[in-house]
């Protein structure tokens, strides 16, 4: 239902406003994977399996055509986005980078993981942490060091412990409460340009504050306010190197009369190039 969700709330009208292009290429589903039983402990693995495939293709192909935005749905859907999203820089000779917005790290394996909740685990995927059986292979897991998480404030564990042998970039709700969203933002973005690299920005309904964007699954009081993501969308379209998008883990179900769903179009608005003045800097330098 989260990408009806978002044409409802005009998610094209406000990207056509802005003088892009839109081309909908429709819901997907993928087909022919065995059924996964109610019980199972890790939950619709199989289905997870076969969204993975379609997604990866599917993302790949998309990339070469435009500047994606994937609907969502279960983050676990990043898995595939950002596995094809890396398939594609890589056949450009790019370097490639993630941003994850999220009150979580996603980083568990599907060994390690206690709810069996797979998108827990699309981090873990992409970076190419073992553990994966009968997922595809990943060819171009994403470099450690290449991948910048904002807005954590929710880390099991295991999780924890995993991350803490790694190079990726945390930066937890203290952080922005102590320095601010932009400073940790613009020194992963000055990384990002350095390389020219193409960046993948997946953004979890949960990185905002409930109070502000209600309809997810798993609340996490303490997150980023309005004010902040906007910060970060205009940011991201200053840089130009965003090249593609997740907006997921929306549950229209727990909307409040589509608050959330416009919200997050309104963020895509931002990150597309809405603004209130024009700016002549980058944000960045
Ligand atoms: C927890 C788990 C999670 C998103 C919740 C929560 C993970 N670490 N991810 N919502 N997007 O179940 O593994
Ligand atoms: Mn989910
Ligand atoms: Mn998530
Ligand atoms: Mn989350």
């Amino acid at each position: 239902m989260g990408p009806d969700a978002y044409r409802t709330a005009g998610l094209r009208e406000s990207l056509e406003d802005l003088g892009h292009s839109v081309e909908d290429l429709g819901n997907l589903r993928p087909q022919g994977y065995a059924p996964d039983a109610e019980d199972n402990d890790l939950h619709a693995l199989n289905e997870t399996i076969a969204w993975t495939e379609l997604l990866t293709e599917t993302a790949e192909s998309a990339c070469a055509r435009g500047f994606p935005i994937f609907l969502g749905g279960d983050h676990s859907l990043a898995a595939g986005t950002v596995a094809g999203a890396a398939n594609h820089a890589k056949a450009l000779g790019r370097a490639f980078f993630v941003l994850w917005l999220d009150a979580h790290s996603d980083f568990h394996t599907p060994q390690s993981t206690d709810s069996g909740n797979l998108h827990g685990t699309p981090v873990a995927y992409f970076a190419g942490r073992g553990g994966f059986e009968g997922f595809p292979k990943v060819q171009n897991p994403v470099k450690e060091e290449n991948i910048c998480m904002i807005g954590l404030r929710s880390v099991d564990a295991a999780e924890r412990a995993a991350l803490q042998d790694t190079k990726i970039r945390r930066h937890d709700m203290r952080e922005i409460d102590e320095n601010g969203i932009a400073r940790p933002l613009s020194a992963f973005l000055e990384h990002v340009a350095a390389q020219n690299g193409m960046l993948h920005v997946s953004l979890d309904v949960d990185f905002l504050d409930p109070s502000v964007a209600p309809a997810v699954g798993t609340t996490v009081p303490g997150g980023a306010t309005v004010r902040e993501a906007h910060l970060v969308m205009e940011m991201l379209h200053d840089c130009e190197l965003v090249t593609s998008l997740d907006l997921v883990e929306l549950n229209p179900f727990l909307d409040e009369r589509g608050r959330t769903a416009k919200l997050m179009v309104d963020l895509a608005a931002s990150a597309l190039g809405r603004r209130v003045f024009d700016r002549t800097t980058r944000s960045f330098s």
